[in-house]
């Protein structure tokens, strides 16, 4: 493009007088083209995944066995050889696709993104590009991936494949990044075999598995300046499904081919984990939480969020037009922890009521404040009263003409007072609620 266009300007200053119009007209054509350089599946998938708010995110694998977190083989440390063993030994029989699909859609969860392959190198699908997974080396024989994606299907979410970039067991995984020192292996190997290994894996992800998702990929932050051969990988991913999305962890701003950003542990522009960044992007947005403060199954944690707080980060998420990802840490033997399956089966309730302010929705006019935050689907802006015990609201002006309110989602008629600097609403009763909402409409 950039050899082309400046030859065309010339020529068009040597022969005409509309040299201003003339750039317009190039400036717009080189906008357009970069909007539909992103294929029309994959602008869907973007808007599907805007509208989907509340995912699950699953994070399950040997790492499970020793109830102390998905890190287990870092923060012991646990050299290569002992892992092994212990991975021959993982056989999670209550596994029931059906029951966690089941329970993620009576959270109101759209989506489902679970970890093929952590930073422990273990893969929890069926590969042939390593003996070192689920099927080949367990007694367990099964490819819980291929269960959850027809299971998925038959109830109609979507399954993301969680993949970590980062390996503290391939011995191609080399030089070393931050982590993974301490677990015995040689000192050389070869990177590129180690990416090509990547791909291969990548391949099988988006081709026995039906339509997935996308690939919600993780660890490239131990090594970031490496040479990690995104734009291969990344036309590649696209190349077998053009509509999978690519969801980077890489707690950067957004590169080049990337369709959602996400944030851990932290509501976009907010960066209390320490690694997240604040440059916010266009691309669809996304929170990962922990629902303790554990992500793989942790035995002594049961530091839960309450239903309530969980309900609130959901909402303030929707706020910035983010969706929430949130976790859950199944057992080893394949099932989940009680606590987290009640408090999902209550986020549920709550949206089978109010989802109706969540789902399909955008960030509202009005910047999320200490007492609650704005969402938008067409004309209605929601009003989210989540930190508020007054009777009434004063909002900031919303433009735009006379506004009337109702509660939602019964639509009782609210008083509203309006004067030229804001809108002060009375509110609906019911302080104690998770979350009020009001919908505001034009008159
Ligand atoms: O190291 C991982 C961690 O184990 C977990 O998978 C989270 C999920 O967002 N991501 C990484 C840290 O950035």
């Amino acid at each position: 493009m950039s050899r082309i266009y400046p030859g065309l300007l010339e020529d068009a200053r040597r022969t005409v007088q509309f040299e201003p119009i003339l750039h317009a007209l190039v400036v717009l054509f080189v906008l357009a083209q970069g909007r539909d350089s992103v294929p029309a599946e994959r602008l869907a998938s973007r808007e599907w995944y805007r509208d989907a708010k509340f995912g699950m995110f699953v994070h399950w694998g040997v790492y499970s066995l020793l109830g102390q977190g998905e890190w287990v083989m870092q923060n012991r440390p646990i050299a290569v050889s002992d892992y092994e063993w212990l991975a021959a030994t993982f056989n999670p029989v209550k596994f029931d696709a059906r029951a966690w699909v089941s329970l993620a859609k009576a959270a109101g969860m759209r989506y489902i993104t679970i970890t093929s392959r952590h930073h422990d190198g273990f893969s929890m699908f069926a590969t042939r590009a390593t003996r070192y997974n689920i099927v080949d080396w367990t007694p367990f024989q099964r490819d819980p991936l291929k269960e959850l994606a027809d299971e998925c299907r038959r109830q109609g979410l979507k399954l993301f494949f969680y993949y970590s970039q980062l390996d503290w067991h391939h011995s191609d995984y080399w030089p070393r990044g931050s982590t993974g020192h301490n677990t015995g292996r040689p000192e050389s190997g070869d990177w590129n075999r180690y990416l090509d290994f990547l791909d291969a894996q990548l391949t099988e992800l988006l081709t026995n598995y039906g339509a997935v998702g996308g690939i919600w990929f993780d660890g490239m932050w131990d090594k970031p300046n490496a040479e990690w051969r995104l734009p291969q990988t990344y036309a590649l991913i696209h190349r077998l499904q053009p509509g999978a999305l690519i969801v980077p962890n890489h707690h950067q701003a957004p590169l080049p081919g990337e369709d959602v950003q996400t944030f851990e542990q932290d509501l976009p522009g907010a960066n209390t984990a320490g690694f997240n960044t604040r440059t916010i992007g266009g691309l669809p947005l996304e929170t990962s939480l922990t629902m303790n403060d554990s992500w793989g199954f942790n035995l002594t944690d049961h530091h839960y969020k309450s239903t309530r707080e969980l309900i609130h980060y959901l909402v303030r998420a929707a706020g910035v037009g983010a969706n929430l990802l949130l976790n859950i840490g199944p057992r080893p033997d394949g099932t989940i922890p009680p606590e987290a399956e009640e408090r999902l089966r209550e986020i549920g309730q709550w949206l089978a009521t109010n989802g109706g302010a969540i789902y399909a929705t955008r960030a509202g006019p009005i910047a999320p404040r200490s007492w609650g935050v704005t969402t938008q689907r067409g004309d209605t802006v929601f009003v989210h009263v989540l930190d508020w015990s007054d009777p009434t609201l004063a909002l900031p002006s919303l433009g735009g003409g006379r506004w009337k309110a109702k509660s939602w989602p019964d639509g009782k008629v609210l008083q509203v007072m309006q004067a030229a600097g804001g809108v002060t609403i009375t509110l609906p009763a019911g302080g104690e609620t998770a979350d009020r909402i009001v919908a505001l409409t034009h008159r």
